[in-house]
C-alpha cells in the first residue's frame, strides 16, 4: 500500500514558466545523477517505478513535479554528473535551479540524495549553497548504505554529519534493505507540515 494513495505525476518542466502554480507545500528532492534519488523516491512514496530509475545518468534534465496529497508535492530536481554535461547545459542547469529556488514560495526544504560511498561531491555543496541562499532547510540522505558494511556506513555517517554541522540534518539510506525508510518518510511529513 502507498502511503500516499492518490500520489500522482502532475508535469515536467524545464523553464519557470512551465512550473505548476506556487500554491501549498512542496519538497524538492536533489541529487549526483545516479545517487539513488529516483530509488529514494520510490520507496518513500512506497510506490514501484512512481519516478522512473534508471542506470543512464544524466537523462532526466527536466523539473518533474509530483502530488503526494492536495496541496503537498515533491519535486524531482535534474541532477548529472559533473564530467558528463557540456558547460552550456551546466549553465542552463544552474540558472534553472537558482531561479526555482529563489522564486518558489511554496517550497519548505530539500532532500539531498547522496551515494555514502561518495561523501559529499561538488555538485552536493553545489545544492547546499542554493539551499542556503534562500535559508531552506536540508536533510541529506546517505543512499546505498546496504553497498557498506555496518562499521563503515556509520564512519561515513559520521564524517558527513561532522562536515555539514548545522547546515543539514543527515541519515543513512538504503532503497535495497528500506533501511531508514521511516526516518525519511517522517522528515518529509515535517518539511511539508503533514501529519
Ligand atoms: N544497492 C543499492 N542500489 C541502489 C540503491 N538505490 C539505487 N540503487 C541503484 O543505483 C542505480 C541508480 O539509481 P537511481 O535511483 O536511478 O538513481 P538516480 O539517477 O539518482 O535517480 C540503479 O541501478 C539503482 O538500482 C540502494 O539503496 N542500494
Ligand atoms: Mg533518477
Amino acid at each position: 500500500m502507498s502511503h500516499y494513495p492518490r500520489a500522482s505525476f502532475i508535469k515536467s518542466a524545464n523553464a519557470p514558466a512551465g512550473f505548476v502554480p506556487d500554491e501549498g507545500a512542496e519538497v524538492a528532492f536533489a541529487g549526483r545523477s545516479n545517487a539513488g534519488k529516483s530509488s529514494a523516491i520510490n520507496v518513500i512514496v512506497n510506490r514501484r517505478q512512481f519516478a522512473r530509475t534508471s542506470k543512464t545518468p544524466g537523462r532526466t534534465q527536466l523539473i518533474n513535479f509530483f502530488v503526494l496529497r492536495e496541496g503537498a508535492r515533491i519535486v524531482d530536481l535534474p541532477g548529472y554528473g559533473f564530467a558528463r554535461v557540456s558547460e552550456k547545459k551546466r549553465d542552463h542547469w544552474a540558472d534553472l535551479i537558482a531561479d526555482y529556488f529563489e522564486t518558489r514560495a511554496s517550497l519548505r526544504g530539500l532532500f539531498l540524495i547522496v551515494d555514502i560511498r561518495r561523501r559529499l561531491t561538488d555538485f552536493d555543496r553545489q545544492m547546499l549553497s542554493f539551499a542556503e541562499t534562500v535559508g531552506l532547510p536540508v536533510h541529506v540522505l546517505l543512499a546505498k548504505s546496504d553497498k557498506l558494511k555496518r562499521g563503515q556506513a556509520a564512519s561515513a555517517l559520521l564524517e558527513v554529519r561532522r562536515e555539514l554541522g548545522d547546515v543539514a540534518t543527515v541519515q543513512q539510506f538504503s532503497a535495497l534493505s528500506r533501511q531508514g525508510e521511516g526516518q525519511a518518510r517522517a522528515k518529509l511529513e515535517e518539511f511539508l507540515g503533514l501529519e
